[in-house]
């Protein structure tokens, strides 16, 4: 199929999408024309919601692996987006160089403040590792270039330990230790990259750290190397002074069949068993979410109430299939709802919404990337704005307070304070005669009061 594939002729820079302005806040009465096609209804970076400025709120990510890399294949079809840097034969090197090059104009393009990438997204593998370490280094020379021409930043960089071979079963979770010795080396160069680039932070994502079949695990083993293997990171990302926060990026399933880090309550769980609750956070996707049977907004008011909550992968899944669709988002309600959740929480700090979202693999245009990022924005932004309506309103927040009013009360105080017992509490109703009133959640209002605000 590969061999078959003719590539489209290598542009020179600048010169890859048709777009040559970068897209401007329009508002939201924008016609699109032939002179400006795209422009952004909502998302106005310097308008400020809710105390910070728009872009600051919001603090937009680009990914590497979805737009630059990964060629349009799937499981039954071969390569549809023929990118002049995907062409067969080439130097992976000159690639890689052109990529760069590709990435800085879609960023400028999108005018998002950062990006994201995993090591191997950037530059080739190499036949040793000193050799994939060099090519990394090339290429983050050329990425400290661009990021000081343009201001653009990274968000975090990650390892990618889930698609060369040797971390078939596993990278800190194999049988055998020296993969786990592969995977440290190649996180610890990552890390490092990652600090010199002065990311915000450094995602860990288990993609194989998982089983496929209990009757070849040892399922106690590979808990406790994974934690081992995440307590090196933490010591290294001291040693090294790193000051961006360490993400576990939750997902359920897909690569293997069970995965270690499945939602956040059992990173949760993970984190304490190993003693790195106040050390690590979480970078929560939306089909990761899904996968896991919960909405993407209960994660993320999950991992605020646990206290990790860091950073989110923004994107969709597909109602009727139960795989990692990866799709840009495109639902209102859904992202206003996250994004209410994030807002009442205080919002970002390290964190930032990072498109995990790639094309469909018919899209083949260049510009198609730029018309995706630029709705998926917009979209956010507007979400944004619902969320700030929603919170300035304060009916939502004043109905969840009124529900629980009693337990700021006498007697709910007691009892969370440890000051009374089973047996203070049934003598209690019994002297009193107790009997609760039940009160009406009053969801089908609530609903009706969220679809006003949209
Ligand atoms: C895979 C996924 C990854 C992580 C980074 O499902 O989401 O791309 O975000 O490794
Ligand atoms: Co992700």
């Amino acid at each position: 199929m590969a061999a078959s594939r003719v590539s489209t002729p290598a542009a020179a820079p600048g010169q890859f999408f048709t777009l040559t302005e970068p897209l401007q806040f329009e508002g939201p009465k924008f016609k699109p024309s032939a002179r400006r096609p795209l422009g952004y209804r909502y998302y106005d970076a310097d308008r400020m919601v809710l105390g910070r400025r728009m872009e600051d709120q919001l603090r937009f990510a680009v990914c590497w692996w979805h737009s630059f890399v990964w060629p349009g294949t799937d499981p039954f079809g071969g390569e549809t987006f023929n990118r002049p840097w995907h062409a067969i034969g080439a130097d992976a090197m000159q690639q890689a160089h052109a990529k760069v090059d590709v990435a800085f104009e879609l960023f400028q393009l999108l005018d998002v403040p950062f990006f994201t990438f995993h090591d191997r997204d950037i530059a080739p593998e190499g036949t040793t590792l000193r050799e994939s370490n060099a090519n990394l280094h090339r290429i983050g020379e050329r990425l400290a270039r661009r990021m000081d021409d343009t201001g653009i930043a990274l968000l975090w960089g990650t390892a990618n330990l889930f698609s060369n071979r040797r971390y078939m079963a596993g990278a800190a979770t194999n049988p055998d230790p020296m993969v786990f010795a592969y995977a440290a080396a190649q996180v610890k160069t990552a890390l490092e990259l990652t600090h010199e680039l002065r990311g915000a932070n450094y995602v860990l994502w288990g993609g194989r750290e998982g089983y496929d079949t209990l009757l070849n695990t040892n399922l106690t083993r590979e808990w406790a190397q994974l934690g081992r293997f995440l307590n090196l990171v933490v010591e290294h990302k001291h040693a090294i002074g790193f000051t961006g926060a360490i993400l576990i990026e939750p997902k359920p399933c897909e690569p293997t069949k069970h995965q270690y880090d499945y939602d956040v309550a059992s990173v949760f769980a993970f984190l304490q068993a190993h003693g790195l609750e106040h050390e690590v956070q979480v970078n929560i996707e939306q089909n990761h979410a899904l996968l896991a049977g919960h909405s993407f907004e209960h994660e993320i008011a999950q991992a605020q109430a646990l206290g990790i909550f860091g950073s989110i992968d923004m994107n969709r899944g597909d109602e009727l299939l139960g795989w990692d669709t990866d799709q840009f988002p495109n639902n209102l309600p859904h992202v206003a709802l996250a994004m209410y959740q994030i807002m009442l929480g205080g919002g970002f700090s390290t964190g930032g919404i990072n498109f995990d979202a790639k094309l469909r693999r018919q899209s083949i245009d260049p510009d198609d990337l730029v018309a995706a990022h630029a709705g998926a924005i917009d979209l956010c932004a507007r979400g944004l704005l619902v969320a700030e309506r929603m919170i300035d309103d304060g009916v939502l927040a004043a109905h969840v307070d009124a529900r629980y009013a009693g337990w700021d009360a006498k007697e709910g105080t007691a009892i969370l304070k440890g000051r009374r017992s089973l047996a203070s509490l049934a003598a209690m109703v019994e002297r009193k005669g107790i009997e609760p009133q039940p009160v009406s959640g009053r969801q089908e209002r609530l609903e009706n009061l969220i679809n006003s605000y949209l």
